[in-house]
């Protein structure tokens, strides 16, 4: 193992990473911007260095000081975390160029995994099913109308250049086709600079399932079975639960196959994720994959008693997975994840920044928080709003909702607005304590 690392975020992701490198005596070496010198990954890091004013392009995604701080602090690894510079294979290739170690899989797959439909034909090709689709870009609306009467309506048309749900228009009838066709171009265009679109099947109500995959350096490769991240607010999500309330033992078989067939094909290494949409007859649709930890990977670590962020750094060391003899992994018990973050549940969901005056957070068994705030901690206004996670485990669902209502009963937050209250009033809904969640839960039971 590597003794030095240097984390090249912030917030709570950095607090883990640091967290993981010290139980496995590895300094970190924390790098930070003007806006976040009070965050507690500054105070609990070996080392640290500022890098620039508060704008991340002045400092989380300027490569050269970043590299710089690690050349200069002896740092032979870096951690991205996730965000920022977690996904850029430019970056991947400059840690590597300046003979340091990159927590993350090789830069080749960064690519291969970045353009969503590269990564949809490459998994098509390779007998992952995918929603029925152009082969590519659809120039008007008279081939997109062959295409529509070839697979039938509802049809979805997507900006090439898009993602995180930009650019999306359902069709439902033919007569609606080309004024959506003509108007999805334009917004594409008006968006991404970039008026490309393709088509997809609509997949109704779908649940967002997601894979999580290790894959080390010897060749092995596990998952360790998945979230269900269906509880989303315009792409953003707010609860993540593991395992998924619509998974039995044969179809988390069948789905842990399939993002193993995508980690071997695009030969890939560390942690990544393979997310899926899963209709309600059980049938499931690669929809892309994600090339870095996730925000909601305890929710895993809960249920599979792992440990994501050590396995990263030792896989990037060149150990092998630690774990190995327990595979297949199935899920013990069940998890879930509230982010908590600094915004008006009230106010369609509008950023709260400003001081913490109060703060005491919730304990117990099964209770875990992430989080790099504290009392008297001023949540500043330019990055995004999560302050903390509230993750709780149960030894069934209704023990983890029961868990997850009286620990969000303990949490006091006074100074800011956070999404707390929202939770409080999910976890009433009788739709959520049945399982009974599809991405379209929130609009259906209007909780903003
Ligand atoms: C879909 C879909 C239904 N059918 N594709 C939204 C983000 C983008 N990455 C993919 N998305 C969707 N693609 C087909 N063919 C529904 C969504 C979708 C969605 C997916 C996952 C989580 C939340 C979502 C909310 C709305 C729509």
């Amino acid at each position: 193992m590597f003794d030095k690392l240097l984390i090249a975020n912030r917030g709570e992701v950095a607090v883990r990473i640091v967290r993981a490198a010290r139980e496995l005596g590895v300094r970190s070496v924390v790098v930070y911007s003007e806006a976040d010198s009070e965050t507690l990954a500054v105070r609990l890091a070996d080392e640290t260095v500022c890098i620039g004013p508060a704008p991340s392009a002045q400092s989380y995604l300027n490569f050269a000081a970043i590299i710089g701080a690690a050349s200069s602090r002896g740092a032979q690894a870096i951690h991205p975390g996730y965000g920022f510079l977690a996904e850029n294979a430019a970056f991947a290739r400059a840690v590597k160029d300046n003979d340091m170690i990159w927590v993350g899989p090789p830069p080749e797959a960064i690519e291969l995994m970045g353009d969503k439909s590269t990564a949809r034909a490459t998994m098509s090709r390779i007998g992952v099913p995918t929603v029925p689709g152009s082969d590519g870009e659809v120039s008007d609306a008279r081939e997109a109308a062959r295409f529509a009467e070839e697979v039938g309506y509802p049809i979805l048309i997507k900006a090439s250049a898009g993602g995180g749900g930009k650019g999306m228009r359902e069709v439902h009838a033919a007569a609606d086709l080309e004024s959506a066709f003509v108007a999805a171009q334009s917004e594409a265009q008006a968006a991404f600079g970039n008026g490309a679109v393709y088509l997809e099947k609509l997949v109704a109500n779908p649940r967002h399932v997601e894979i999580q995959v290790l894959a080390d350096t010897h060749g092995n490769a596990l998952h360790l079975c998945e979230r269900d991240c269906s509880i989303q607010r315009r792409h953003q999500k707010l609860l993540e639960e593991a395992p998924s309330p619509a998974l039995d033992a044969a179809l988390r078989q069948r789905m842990g196959e399939a993002a193993l067939a995508a980690v071997r094909e695009v030969s890939y290494e560390g942690a990544g994720t393979v997310e899926f949409l899963l209709d309600a007859d059980g049938r499931f649709y690669f929809m892309e994959m994600n090339t870095r930890v996730q925000v909601e990977h305890p929710v895993t670590e809960q249920v599979t008693q792992t440990d994501i962020i050590k396995e990263q750094l030792r896989i990037a060391a060149g150990e092998p997975i630690s774990f190995l003899a327990r595979a297949p992994l199935e899920p013990v018990g069940h998890s879930i994840e509230f982010r908590i973050n600094a915004e008006d549940p009230d106010a369609a969901f509008m950023p709260c920044p400003g001081t913490i005056t109060r703060l005491m957070l919730p304990g117990g068994p099964g209770v875990r928080v992430d989080t790099h705030v504290y009392e008297g901690y001023r949540v500043p206004p330019t990055y995004d709003s999560l302050i903390a996670k509230l993750i709780v485990w149960g030894a069934d669902r209704d023990e983890a909702i029961a868990r997850g209502r009286r620990a969000l009963d303990e949490l006091v937050v006074e100074g800011i607005k956070t999404t707390a209250s929202f939770h409080r009033a999910l976890l009433d809904v009788d739709a959520f304590k049945q399982g009974d969640v599809q991405t379209d839960f929130i609009e259906r039971h209007v909780l903003g």
